[in-house]
């Protein structure tokens, strides 16, 4: 699955159109849906609810003369705690790094508050701007237009696409105009990897991922998951991960009765984890309450959740 550490610079990569995109959009607007469906590859954890992504991740795309780097990182939002502001770091850190902004937009919603957020920071960071019209599978009537006008507005004249994050086919003209708008340089990463990620994050995102799947409303959101053990011999992957919680009540809902909901995750994140890796899982789930770590600087740097990676 994952990728081993990046090896440095080297001689025999090619050149080309290479740069970093940043995926730039509210929360839930399908960024790492798009960077996966490039990739194909389940690399970034998707979900139905909002603030899935918490730590940018870099995602690589490579072809014999270009080389697209995507940055996707959380969505953009005001800050409520000491884990939001970190997630905004993480898009801060990526808008300076980025020879691109690609923003998503979400078109089966109405432009937002949120909205606003994402199209005036790219409009104010200096740098070649492209708009994507989200899920136009899912939009009302008129509500592709009326989104795509309202970002425009900001945004001024910028190229625009109207996708669907899901479909490769609606991605290939934008595709076409990000390649065109990066700058010519050598490839900075093995164009074989997809990723720079080490297959433990990769792991504790998917597992993430089947919380946010299984588990109703808030408490996926109080939830972190740390991958403690990792162990690869000839037979199977055998992974130990803590699920942490912020309450009491909170690991009564994750363990459920007789264990039933904790079952059920595991047999969730196994079947994901399988999907992306060769070998045998053998997933170990304990669940811990972690008191307010969404607040605590210290363990969202033990995390890696501090937004400075
Ligand atoms: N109908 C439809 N749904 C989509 C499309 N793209 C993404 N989605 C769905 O939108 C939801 C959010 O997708 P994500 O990729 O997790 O969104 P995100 O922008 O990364 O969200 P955060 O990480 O929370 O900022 C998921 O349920 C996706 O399946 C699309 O083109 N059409
Ligand atoms: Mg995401």
């Amino acid at each position: 699955m994952g990728k081993k550490p990046m090896p440095e610079e080297n001689q025999s990569w090619p050149s080309g159109r290479v740069g970093y995109v940043a995926l730039l959009g509210r929360p839930n607007a399908g960024k790492s849906t798009l960077m996966n469906t490039v990739l194909d590859f389940h690399l970034a954890a998707v979900s139905a609810k909002p603030q899935t992504t918490r730590r940018s991740c870099l995602g690589i795309l490579s072809d014999e003369t270009s080389q697209i780097l995507f940055l996707d990182v959380p969505g953009v939002h005001v800050p409520q705690d000491e884990l939001d502001e970190a997630m905004d770091r993480s898009v801060h850190r990526a808008l300076e790094e980025a020879d691109v902004i690609l923003c998503i937009a979400d078109s089966s919603r109405t432009f937002g508050k949120e909205d606003r957020m994402v199209a005036e920071r790219a409009a104010s960071a200096g740098k070649p701007v492209i708009l994507a019209v989200n899920k136009v599978d899912a939009a009302g009537p008129g509500g592709v237009d009326a989104i795509q006008q309202a970002y425009l507005k900001v945004l001024g004249e910028v190229p625009a696409f109207r996708i669907c994050a899901k479909s490769l086919q609606s991605l290939t003209m934008l595709l076409l105009e990000l390649r065109q708008t990066l700058p010519e340089g050598p490839f900075l990463h093995d164009p074989e990897m997809v990723s720079d990620s080490y297959e433990r994050e990769i792991a504790s995102e998917l597992i993430r991922e089947a919380l946010m799947e299984s588990l109703r409303e808030e408490v996926p959101h109080a939830m972190a998951v740390t991958v403690d053990e990792w162990k690869e011999t000839d037979k199977a992957c055998r992974i130990t991960a803590t699920l942490h919680v912020e309450r009491d009540s909170q690991k009564g809902i994750v363990i459920g009765r007789g264990g039933t909901m904790l079952n059920a995750i595991r047999a969730l994140a196994v079947r994901k984890l399988q999907e992306v890796r060769e070998d045998t899982i053998r997933l170990k789930l304990y669940v811990r309450v972690t008191h307010d770590w969404r607040n605590r600087k210290n363990l969202l740097r033990d995390f890696g959740l501090d937004g400075r990676e």
